[in-house]
């Protein structure tokens, strides 16, 4: 089997409800990147990457769009179903960018188990659970807001709640902190993410004025260095997110010590091929992951699920999705969707999710 053709599209997701906040950046809307791949044989398999604006990671829409330019005429004449192969392609082509490789590779992976008849969870070692867990992100907002939404989200079955901290008052932070913490049911995980948005001084006096609740910090501070400077001076496990934007970084965070767990986005990381190491990574060193991406539809989504559903019972801390906080679903009929805080397994074969690409427009970019 062989790349006949490349179609990349372009799409603008609104947010539903109010903006997004976060530490560093309120988002109404997102630019995310779909590649279509066209087979010889007539298969089509569809990745995407949408890196939640510019600011929340280095990673941004525009870079992604200029790295597939880049990289799009190698991939005509490749074997799709060869992951490995078309990686080093990727690589041979441009140096970096991982996450504009990662929708390539979702593309791949979802060609491989149509070509197979198989699901990619199955094509990923197979899944543990067919209902994959997912978490609720509670954006930066005042504190009676905060809690009611925990409280809303715990009811609609969700078994994790993470709270966005940072961009304003750290007293602000702790007693958000600590009112949604009197909401968490006994079994509920709470998770506080800052998103690089603390500095050293505000991580060691959040954690000690909440070193009774059980609560683990993401991504407290900008730099790998701060939050290697953490371990030791905070009561609470540290995970990375941001910070983890390969392989390597993800050896070095677990091998220094600066990890106790990981809040992964699949599209930063390289995608599905990446994916599936550094979970075998985390299985190997009992490092507590989740799978999410930063943002995206029901492709990303898809990809998740698949690796979500792959994840050892004890480690899995969720499958983030922003389908609460989007209106459009581009598989109409079998949409990923989030119920009683959990989502299912979509029914292969490969991503199994049909997205339909008249909603995208014309190809911005076309291969082939
Ligand atoms: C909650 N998320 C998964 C979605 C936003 O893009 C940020 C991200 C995170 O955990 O940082
Ligand atoms: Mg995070």
């Amino acid at each position: 089997m062989k790349i006949a053709a490349v179609n990349i599209f372009k799409y603008d997701t609104a947010i539903k409800g109010k903006p997004y906040r976060m530490s560093n950046t309120v988002m109404t809307h997102f630019d995310t990147t779909i590649v279509e791949i066209i087979t010889d044989t007539g298969l089509r398999g569809y990745g995407e990457t949408c890196p939640v604006g510019p600011v929340y990671q280095p990673q941004h829409a525009l870079g992604a769009r200029a790295a597939l330019e880049q990289m799009g005429p190698t991939l005509i004449g490749e074997n799709p179903l060869q992951p490995r192969n078309i990686y080093q392609a990727m690589d041979n082509a441009l140096n970096g960018h991982a996450y504009a490789k990662a929708a390539v590779d979702i593309a791949v992976w979802d060609i491989c188990g149509k070509a197979y008849g198989a699901r990619v969870c199955d094509l990923l070692g197979g899944a543990v659970r067919e209902d994959v867990p997912s978490y609720y992100s509670i954006g930066v907002c005042p504190v009676e807001e905060a809690v009611e939404s925990a409280r809303e989200k715990q009811a609609e079955g969700y078994p994790r709640i993470q709270v966005k901290l940072g961009g304003r008052s750290l007293e602000e932070d702790i007693e958000v902190l600590q009112k949604v913490a009197g909401v968490i049911k006994p079994g509920v995980r709470l998770a506080a993410d800052a998103n690089r948005g603390w500095t050293l001084r505000d991580a060691i006096f959040a954690s000690s004025a909440c070193r009774d609740i059980p609560l683990i910090l993401e991504q407290p501070c900008n730099t790998y260095d701060e939050n290697r400077q953490l371990a030791g001076r905070v009561c609470h496990p540290v995970y990375l997110d941001e910070n983890t934007e390969s392989l390597n970084m993800v050896l070095r965070a677990v091998a220094q010590g600066v990890a106790d767990g990981f809040g992964f986005k699949v599209t930063r990381l390289g995608g599905i091929t990446q994916m599936q190491t550094v979970r075998d990574v985390c299985r190997e060193t009992g490092r507590p992951m989740t799978c999410d991406d930063a943002w995206g539809g029901d492709i990303i989504a898809a990809a998740c699920v698949h690796l979500g559903a792959t994840v050892p019972a004890h480690l899995c801390e969720g499958v983030w999705l922003a389908a609460p906080y989007t209106t459009t679903h581009y598989d109409r009929d079998n949409g990923i969707a989030i119920v009683n805080g959990h989502i299912k397994l979509p029914e292969g074969p490969g991503l199994g999710i049909t997205p339909d690409t008249a909603l995208f427009g014309p190809p911005v970019l076309e291969f082939g």
